[in-house]
């Protein structure tokens, strides 16, 4: 059976990845491809349920490892509920944020080690990877500005600056370490700039 393709976008606050998620899909529709979009954490009725527990700011504390498990267990759910499903389908499957948001936020921000990450990646993902990763980077100073004249920020977007910069700087290093899944992308150039280098990458990705 033809699968379909796993495409992932990354990146901190206010990259823009929702904007350019928007690009991604009508120029793979504009191809030919039946598309299907989501989020995390979120994607299903449960994983929405989780993300507003998650995203809401609250007096009662979430310690950093229930926040880590709440997300993976929203993500069992939409790879198991959505993903696979989708994928099996021959649908190409467009994923806002996803296994590297938890490297990058529970890992750098949270200063979880990444084993306690990993053994979760191992054993409730189905070994599900991207086959393309667009990380979206923007300085925080950039990023937080655009959020913050947007609307109300909700809990993670409350952090302190050093937090944002450790998010950042394990994204980076996961680029580094995966160039060939994770493609950088500066986010701070104008979209037209960025749009045209998404379109390579997806490119590439159309004909392989
Ligand atoms: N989370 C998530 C974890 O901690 N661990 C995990 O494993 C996962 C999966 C919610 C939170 O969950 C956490 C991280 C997050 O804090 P989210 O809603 O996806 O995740 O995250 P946000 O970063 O809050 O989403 P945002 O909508 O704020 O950011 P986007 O989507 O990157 O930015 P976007 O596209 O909405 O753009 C923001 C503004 O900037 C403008 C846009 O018009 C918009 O107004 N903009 C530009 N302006 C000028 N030039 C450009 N190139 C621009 N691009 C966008």
């Amino acid at each position: 059976m033809k699968m379909g393709k796993f495409i992932t976008l990354e990146g901190g606050e206010g990259a823009g990845k929702t904007t350019n998620l928007e690009f991604v899909v009508e120029y793979l529709n504009s191809k030919g491809k039946r598309v299907m979009v989501s989020r995390e954490p979120g994607g299903t009725p449960i994983g929405e349920d989780i993300r507003s527990l998650l995203l809401k700011k609250s007096k009662q504390p979430i310690s950093k490892d229930t926040e880590l498990l709440l997300i993976f267990a929203a993500r069992a759910q939409h790879i198991m509920e959505k993903i696979l499903p989708g994928l099996e389908a021959g649908q190409w499957v467009v994923c806002d944020r996803y296994i590297d948001a938890s490297y990058a936020y529970q890992g750098g921000g949270r200063n979880i080690n990444l084993n306690k990450i990993k053994l979760l990646v191992n054993n409730f993902t189905n070994k599900l990877e991207p086959d393309l990763t667009l990380l979206l980077d923007v300085p925080v100073d950039i990023g937080m500005s655009r959020v913050r004249e947007r609307s109300v920020p909700d809990r993670f977007e409350s952090e302190k600056m050093s937090f944002f910069h450790s998010v950042r700087n394990s994204y980076l290093s996961q680029a580094a370490t995966f160039p060939n899944r994770i493609k950088k992308i500066d986010g701070s150039q104008s979209l037209a700039l960025i749009q045209s280098e998404i379109t390579q990458y997806l490119d590439i990705l159309l004909v392989s």
